[in-house]
């Protein structure tokens, strides 16, 4: 019962596959009853998070109000899955510091840079390349990869589908 007042939370790079797995958990989740909302970087940005870019302040303001937000869905009664590259492991240690580190579940989607950059499915990482794009995580701008995720899933080796599984492992739901 406790997890579901808890925040999955997925982090990694543009194309690691964070979105697609926090919708197929959720699905997954939904289909057996479950209060489940997932909350995506991507989206948030243009309603709650418009206002932001993607300088260092900007993405730990961005991190900082998904976690007020997360944290509110969790006081709720509402499992939370968060798809956010959070490039920082300091913003990371901060959101989990706002939902509480007893609700808090960190994903570590690590598919690496050279394959995200081959899959380019918005075609962002080309536009970064182009210097059209400023500041593009894995390019132009960090990512300081987790030291001790609770679970690190490698989308180069599984299916959607067997992440997701892992996942449910990962919070006893399989
Ligand atoms: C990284 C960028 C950038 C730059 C636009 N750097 O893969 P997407 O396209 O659909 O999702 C990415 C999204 C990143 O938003 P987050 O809120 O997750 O980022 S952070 O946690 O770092 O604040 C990507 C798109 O925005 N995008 N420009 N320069 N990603």
């Amino acid at each position: 019962a406790a997890l579901y007042s808890s925040t999955v939370w997925l982090t990694g790079l543009s194309g690691a596959g964070k979105t697609s797995i926090a919708e197929a958990l959720a699905l997954r989740l939904q289909d057996e009853g479950r209060a489940v909302y997932v909350l995506d970087g991507d989206r948030l940005r243009h309603g709650l998070n418009r206002d932001l870019g993607f300088a260092p302040q900007d993405r730990r303001e961005n991190i900082r109000r998904a976690a007020e937000v997360a944290r509110l869905m969790n006081d709720a009664g509402l499992l939370v899955i968060a798809a956010f590259i959070s490039p920082y492991r300091e913003d990371r240690a901060m959101a989990a510091d706002v939902i509480g580190a007893e609700r808090w579940l960190e994903v570590h989607v690590s598919t690496p840079v050279e394959v995200c950059e081959a899959r380019d499915p918005k075609g962002l990482y080309a536009r970064a390349r182009a210097g059209q794009l400023a500041q593009f995580t894995g390019i132009t701008a960090p990512y300081e990869a987790p030291l001790a995720a609770g679970l690190t899933l490698d989308t180069r080796a599984r299916t959607i589908d067997a992440s997701v599984d892992e996942l449910l492992r990962f919070l006893h739901l399989l």
